[in-house]
């Protein structure tokens, strides 16, 4: 994931991420004249190894009556022949009135494709009778059933109703609206940047170009909220006949579902990356004070996360007893990358589950049982961006708890409440619940330290938390590293390895 923050300008959405002849493509939503949000053109970065970017000039900006008041998200597609197309939001007048349009590479042979052509045959799709033009946006990558036709799917909604229409062309440029939305969820109120891709169900972790329509696969469909500025997926079955998605029984959909991540991440979009035959999936986390940090999150779990490293520090079968804290030492604990399996010898002393707690919201549950709120098994985990005498400090932890019939939920938080003695800022208990199989009383972190920025992995990726904290004592020399535990129950930490990580170089 690439995090994009907003200082003197402002940079929101991802837009269009691809490959391209040894490149990544990275386009952004981005207010070149200040820190508003207006005017918004698709800014451009390259990067041969998304750690280190090439800022180049904006590759989509307002300049024809289709997209005069803005040029909003989008996606791109790789058309057959290696040719990569834009499909966009233009905001044609003053009312927010919306369109969708395209755009191509003025010269293929360009890797960095620097310069792009809206045609004039644009706009592709207009909003029909009965379609909310003002809620009508965010084009996802298109992908082409065998029956030679492209589809895309538009964000909308129907009153309350979060919608994506369906369109469907055979040569990309006259497009049809299907008779059925592909999807569409009560009560969500709009839906922003949709994704819709194949996942492979080998268990081979290998990502799936947008249009492999068979084989062992389920589909996910990946929805942003903006009520609650949350994303929401479910996994399920794309029915090609009658072009429609239907999430598994087990895959709730809406305000309960699954999330991509549970702290701060909106606006993502994941591409296929043939070159390493992954699917990566990047967001935007806002209220961002530092230039641009980078780090990358796989959609199915953990990919290798190729950063830059230095220094690495290991340790293994260290006992933590209640109270316990150690120092993870020798590293830089202001940018660091941390993997860390522990595990426990019984679920016996797991807390009840307190039957009043909602079971969809961890957070509530998080800011109730801090890190330093004793328990049973747990809370154990991470001290990080912490001060040394612990004024600031984000920790990163599990807690199990039993729930009825002899299950047991475990709660994953990223808890940013004593992240900074700054007042006045945000600082969220984050948490998610991780669907974990306890049968091998273990359990897996990895975390990325970078400044302002602490995302977490909870067993390979199932929850995802993403924080910003604004620490003032606890940065650069000053942060440290603490594994600790809270919890009656002995928690052993198998394995840890750390790095420091090198800042990536932006120009
Ligand atoms: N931001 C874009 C829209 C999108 C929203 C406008 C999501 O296209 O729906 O900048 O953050």
């Amino acid at each position: 994931m690439l995090v994009l923050g907003h200082g003197i300008n402002h940079y929101t959405d991802p837009n269009g991420p691809m490959y391209y002849k040894g490149m990544y493509h990275l386009f952004y939503q981005y207010d070149p004249q200040g820190a508003v949000w207006g005017n918004i053109v698709w800014a451009h970065a390259v990067s041969k190894d998304l750690i280190n970017w090439k800022i180049i000039d904006p590759a989509i900006y307002p300049s024809k009556p289709f997209d005069k008041y803005g040029c909003w998200s989008g996606s791109a597609t790789i058309l057959p022949g290696n040719k990569p197309i834009i499909l966009y939001t233009g905001i044609v007048d003053e009312n927010n009135t919306q369109v969708q349009n395209y755009a191509i590479p003025a010269d293929y042979n360009d890797p960095y494709l620097t310069k792009w052509v809206k045609p004039d045959n644009n706009p592709l799709i207009t909003p029909d009778i009965g379609v909310n033009k003002t809620a009508f946006r965010d084009p996802t990558t298109a992908w082409v059933g065998p029956d030679g036709y492209w589809r895309t799917i538009v964000g909308s909604r129907r009153r309350n109703r979060g919608m994506t229409y369906l369109y469907k062309s055979k040569d990309f440029m006259k497009w049809t609206k299907a008779k059925h939305p592909l999807h569409s969820v009560a009560n969500t109120g709009n839906f922003e940047c949709p994704d819709f891709f194949p996942v492979s169900l080998r268990g081979d972790k290998k990502g799936l170009d947008t249009s492999v329509l068979k084989g062992k696969i389920k589909h996910v469909f990946k929805v942003s909220l903006d009520v609650t500025r949350y994303e929401y997926y479910t996994i399920g079955t794309y029915v090609l006949d009658k072009d429609r998605y239907f999430p598994d029984n087990a895959s709730i959909d809406g305000w309960n579902g699954l999330r991509l991540d549970y702290g701060n991440y909106y606006a993502s979009k994941s591409f296929f990356d043939p070159s390493k035959n992954r699917r990566i999936n990047t967001g935007w986390a806002n209220e961002s004070d530092a230039a641009i940090h980078d780090v990358e999150k796989g959609w199915a779990g953990i990919h290798a996360i190729p950063h830059i490293e230095r220094k690495k520090v290991h340790l293994n079968n260290k006992k933590l007893k209640k109270g316990d804290q150690i120092e993870v030492k020798g590293i830089t604990a202001a940018q660091a990358d941390v993997e860390v399996t522990f595990s426990f010898a019984s679920l016996d002393k797991a807390e009840p589950f307190d039957p009043s707690w909602d079971k969809y919201d961890a957070q509530k549950v998080c800011s109730q049982k801090g890190s330093s709120v004793e328990g049973g098994l747990g809370p154990f985990g991470l001290l990080t961006l912490a001060s040394s005498k612990l004024e600031e400090y984000t920790p990163v932890f599990f807690r199990v708890f039993k729930a009825q019939h002899n299950k047991h939920v475990v709660l994953m938080c990223s808890d940013a409440s004593r992240s900074s003695i700054k007042t006045l800022l945000y600082k969220p208990s984050f948490a998610g619940f991780v669907d974990v199989d306890l049968a091998d009383k273990k359990f897996s972190l990895k975390t990325l330290i970078d400044n302002s920025v602490v995302e977490s992995f909870g067993e390979g990726g199932k929850t995802c938390i993403l924080s910003r904290v604004y620490p003032i004592i606890a940065t650069y020399k000053n942060a440290h590293l603490y594994a600790f535990n809270n919890g009656t129950e002995i928690i052993t930490i198998e394995k840890l390895d750390a790095w420091s990580m090198k800042s990536a170089k932006i120009h």
